[in-house]
């Protein structure tokens, strides 16, 4: 029988025993041992099993890890109804947290992964040997075409090569959608002309969910190169749809926006390694934002390495890019790659805009950081070679990596 494996945190549950059966029968077939012989021999088909029970005392509280399965006969092929099967009411608990879904060949199959992934992205760019870098648009609420123009220029020519809209730029008439799509493709074109490197836009694709596929259907159509999502105030499913989508057909760029509200509690909701890695490549994103261990808005660092792991180990769909972010600044560059690896985006708002030589000079300080790192070189002795960057670790300062 083809089963879905949920695994559960509990806090401080005397009987974790009783409570796995419980939640095996109540998130299934309820109370059918009080029915009739007849009734009960057709849902023990559908009935969970519990599938191990594991303590994990601790000085604090003792916690158990519970793995239950549940028969995919229970649930239609989407996440919706796997969500809700597996953490429906059970997520209005209070104190259980949960923690990984295994997905059984072929259940897997059923979804679509990443339509580009690392490697499509890589081709798109004609980048292969080193970590991505990208940019964020800042301050530009308010601000016209020609003020997004020129903050994106500044930004190609500093050798980036992805730059995204922050994620609270919507639908605006200052900066209209479609004509940051045409215009940004104009600009960084001209720049490519006159210096040989691509850079691609990924544009907020935002608004009601109903109007979702025919905006991202119209992008596609004027030449956007791929779009930012922010699929936790939408939901997986409509990320699953707009993947699913051939006559869109755009890389996708998942931002964590509102995920906290369901991954920050230790005690209940979901991991981030679920929700942030795992799910978010089964339903099709080609990047993954987090937040990095170091940044402003840091996660642990066992949390963010556990995102990037379900991003990229080896599995039945293409690997999609960890971007971890916020609070990035060159002289965290040598972190960011030992930790998370040249399969990585490296990805700034504020240590790219607040560089003393502006935008330009910030991106110019990113790549010569992560050219110094990867010739195993100090950024310092880097720094010597390269005024961005030394204006940038004297600003933020720099941690260096030895090995
Ligand atoms: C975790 C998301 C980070 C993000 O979207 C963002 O705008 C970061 O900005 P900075 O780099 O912290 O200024």
């Amino acid at each position: 029988m083809s089963e879905l494996i949920a695994t559960y945190l509990l806090h401080d549950e005397k009987y974790p025993e009783k409570k796995a059966e419980d939640i095996a029968l109540g998130l299934t077939v309820g109370s059918w041992t009080n029915l009739p012989e007849i009734e009960q021999s057709q849902l023990r088909k559908h009935k969970g099993r519990v599938v191990s029970i594991e303590g994990l005392p601790s000085e604090k509280e003792d916690q158990s890890l519970i793995r239950i399965a549940y028969p995919t006969i229970n649930f239609s092929n989407d996440l919706p109804a796997i969500l809700t099967t597996v953490f429906g009411k059970l997520s209005l608990d209070g104190k259980i947290k949960l923690v990984d879904l295994q997905f059984d060949v072929g259940l897997k199959r059923l979804f679509p992964g990443p339509r580009f992934g690392i490697t499509g992205l890589r081709e798109t760019l004609n980048v292969y040997d080193r970590p991505l870098l990208m940019s964020i648009f800042k301050g530009v609420l308010g601000k016209d075409l020609t003020f997004l123009a020129e903050q994106l220029r500044k930004q190609a020519l500093g050798g980036v090569d992805l730059v995204k809209d922050d994620e609270i730029l919507f639908e605006n008439e200052l900066t209209p959608f479609e004509k940051r799509i045409t215009l940004g493709k104009q600009v960084l074109q001209e720049v490519q002309d006159q210096t040989g490197h691509r850079t691609i836009y990924a544009v907020n694709l935002t608004g009601r969910t109903s109007g979702l596929k025919d905006k991202a259907k119209r992008a596609a159509e004027v030449g956007a190169d791929l779009l930012l999502f922010n699929v936790f105030a939408y939901g997986l499913d409509v990320l699953q749809d707009l993947r699913e989508d051939n006559e869109i057909g755009l890389p996708l760029m998942a931002h964590p926006a509102v995920s906290g509200a369901y991954t920050s509690s230790p005690d209940y909701g979901m991991s981030n390694s679920l929700l942030l890695g795992k799910l978010l490549r089964y339903a099709g994103a080609d990047l993954s934002l987090f937040p990095s261990p170091y940044g402003t808005v840091a996660l642990d660092k066992t949390s963010a390495l556990s995102i990037a792991r379900e991003l990229t180990e080896d599995d039945l769909f293409k690997k999609s890019f960890p971007v971890p972010s916020a609070g990035i600044h060159p002289g965290l560059v040598p972190l960011l790659i030992r930790d998370f690896g040249i399969d990585s985006v490296i990805n700034a708002g504020g240590g790219v805009h607040g560089h003393p030589d502006g935008a330009r000079g910030g991106c110019k300080a990113f790549r010569q950081a992560i050219e110094t790192n990867l010739k195993g070189k100090l950024l310092v002795e880097g720094a010597e070679e390269n005024p961005e960057l030394k204006k940038a670790l004297k600003l933020w300062g720099n941690a260096e990596v030895t090995a």
